[in-house]
Parts: C-alpha cells; sequence; structure tokens
C-alpha cells in the first residue's frame, strides 16, 4: 500500500480532512482535500463537517482555522512550521503602539499570532487588504502590522494615512529587482505577476499584483500563456495543474519557504497516526481574536 492510500484510509476511518496551503509540497497539495490561502481554508475548516482538521501550512493558519472551529480538533503535522513573519510581533508590541497611535484603527494582516489578533482592531488577508482599508472612515489614521511591503502596498493603493510596522516575509525579500529583469529577458512574452508581500521594486516591475487565489484568478482569466510567478515556489504546481494549457515560471530559486516545506508525507501520515501535535488557542484569546477575523468572512 502506497504511502498516499494509507493516508485515504486512515483520513477516512477518523472523519479527517486535509488542509494544504498553496506553498506546500506538491505531494502534500496532491492529497489534500482542499487546497487555498489561509482564509479560504479556515473557512472550509468552519464548514466541513469533519472533527479532526489536519493543516498542513504554517502555525498562524492552523490557529486561525482554530479560531473558527473551536468545536473541532486541529492538527498540525509539523508543529515546528511557523511563519517567521507572524513572529517578529506580539501582543505586547500591539499593546505598546496603542499608546503612541491612541486614535489609530489597527489592522493585521492574517499572519500573525493569536496574541495579536486579540489585540488589534481587524485582521485582513492579501486578498482583502486593499478594499477593507480603503472602506474605514475617512478621518480615521491607521497602524498596519506586521509586514512592511504589504503595508506599503495598500498604502500606495488606497492614498491612506498608514503607520506601518517593519516585519517582512524572508522567502518574498529575497525576490530582487534583478531577478525580475533577468527573468523578463528570459521569457519576453511573459506577465510578471507579484505578491504584495514582495518589495516596491519588484512590485513596481509587476503586470499584476495579487494574493495567492488572486494569482489563480488571474491565471485562469488571462489571455495571456506564460506567467513568471514572484511569490513562494509551491504556487507553481496548482497554477500548472489547473492551467494545462499555460506556462508559470519562478523569477528565483531563492523564493522557497523552508517553514512551509517543513509538512512531508511522511509527517502527515504520522500525524494522523498518531493525532500528536494539536493546535490549541486560549479561550480569552479566541474570543478576543474571532472578532478581527469574522470581520473578513463576509468579504
Ligand atoms: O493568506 C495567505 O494564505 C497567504 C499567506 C498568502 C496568500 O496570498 O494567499
Ligand atoms: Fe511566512 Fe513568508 Fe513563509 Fe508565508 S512564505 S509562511 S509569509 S515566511
Amino acid at each position: 500500500m502506497s504511502i498516499q492510500e494509507r493516508i485515504q484510509d486512515l483520513k477516512r476511518e477518523k472523519n479527517a480532512v486535509i488542509l494544504a496551503h498553496n506553498y506546500q509540497l506538491p505531494e502534500i497539495q496532491d492529497v489534500a482535500d482542499y487546497v487555498g490561502d489561509s482564509l479560504e481554508l479556515s473557512k472550509i475548516a468552519a464548514r466541513v463537517e469533519e472533527g479532526l482538521i489536519v493543516f498542513c501550512g504554517v502555525r498562524f493558519m492552523a490557529e486561525t482555522a482554530k479560531i473558527l472551529s473551536p468545536g473541532k480538533k486541529v492538527i498540525a503535522p509539523e508543529y515546528a512550521a511557523i511563519c517567521p513573519m507572524a513572529k517578529m510581533i506580539d501582543g505586547e508590541t500591539v499593546i505598546d503602539m496603542r499608546e503612541e497611535y491612541p486614535d489609530a484603527v489597527f489592522v493585521a494582516y492574517i499572519n500573525t499570532t493569536s496574541d495579536v489578533k486579540a489585540e488589534v482592531d481587524l485582521c485582513v488577508t492579501s486578498a482583502n487588504a486593499v478594499r477593507i482599508v480603503s472602506e474605514l472612515p475617512a478621518d480615521k489614521e491607521i497602524v498596519f502590522l506586521p509586514d512592511k511591503n504589504l503595508g506599503k502596498y495598500v498604502r500606495q493603493e488606497t492614498g491612506r494615512t498608514i503607520h506601518i510596522f517593519s516585519g517582512f516575509c524572508p522567502t518574498h525579500n529575497r525576490m530582487l529587482k534583478e531577478d525580475i529583469i533577468l527573468a523578463r529577458e528570459k521569457w519576453p512574452n511573459a506577465l510578471v505577476v507579484s505578491h504584495p508581500e514582495c518589495i516596491p521594486e519588484v512590485i513596481e516591475l509587476s503586470n499584476h499584483i495579487a494574493s495567492t487565489s488572486g494569482m489563480l484568478k488571474f491565471a485562469r482569466e488571462s489571455h495571456a500563456k506564460e506567467f513568471i510567478i514572484a511569490t513562494e515556489q509551491g504556487m507553481l504546481h496548482r497554477l500548472k495543474k489547473e492551467n494545462p494549457g499555460k506556462k508559470f515560471y519562478s523569477p528565483s530559486a531563492l523564493n522557497i519557504c523552508p517553514n512551509m516545506k517543513k509538512t512531508t508525507i511522511a509527517k502527515l501520515l504520522h500525524a494522523l497516526e498518531t493525532e500528536k501535535s494539536e493546535v490549541d488557542v486560549p479561550e480569552d484569546i479566541r474570543k478576543r481574536a474571532i472578532k478581527t477575523i469574522e470581520y473578513m468572512l463576509v468579504g
């Protein structure tokens, strides 16, 4: 019996569902019931009937699913898979910043720990950050955290007064303007599609800026046949799978998130067998954090 078949058998036996982020290894994506961005997956976790959620991604994503589905058991096959950007800020820092900007609306990217979500006013993803920020009352100043690149992109798109925290995604930050220029020379007919976690110099050279779910939509609907994809490399697997007639290239060999790649198929099987490394969020934090996430669920 193959490892994939064992996973499928155990999943049925235990009434489990496997969720995988768009940046996961191809073999994890292929065995998952659902593949998506963090918010899509959390919504699915809340909706499905299965009581056991196996979340293949990084910790803040599994925590977000747990916040929305407290009655279900959420396990992370690799507990050590964390997002370094989410680790750049904690709840205490938000409390301190509130003293500095007492009248500001605090907006957090979904890539944050639960204690940060509990301290802010709103939570956004890369798919809805521009829309949600532009809908805030015009006289309100905004603090955006933790990602400085997404924050700058939102500021540019909305024209709002935004104070930005200095966090960043190491994986997206490694992609440079020169990588895009060289990729364009190599594939002159390709459109450059970048994630807003990329540095402003990369954003500036791009034809389209989108979250991972936005990239899938753009690739599906575009008449173009070739795309240079400036985001974590795992994204290319799904783009290629869903668009067999189109070509997708990576502008860099370095845009791999080591934490996203910690979840292997063997660890996934082990997690299903043992149901260890359960993800939990303390109830007081969960109750405060859910308010900031619920806001997004309607959008
Ligand atoms: O929200 C997510 O899943 C992340 C981290 C990226 C994206 O653009 O989907
Ligand atoms: Fe965090 Fe960047 Fe890895 Fe996403 S790709 S989990 S933002 S470090």
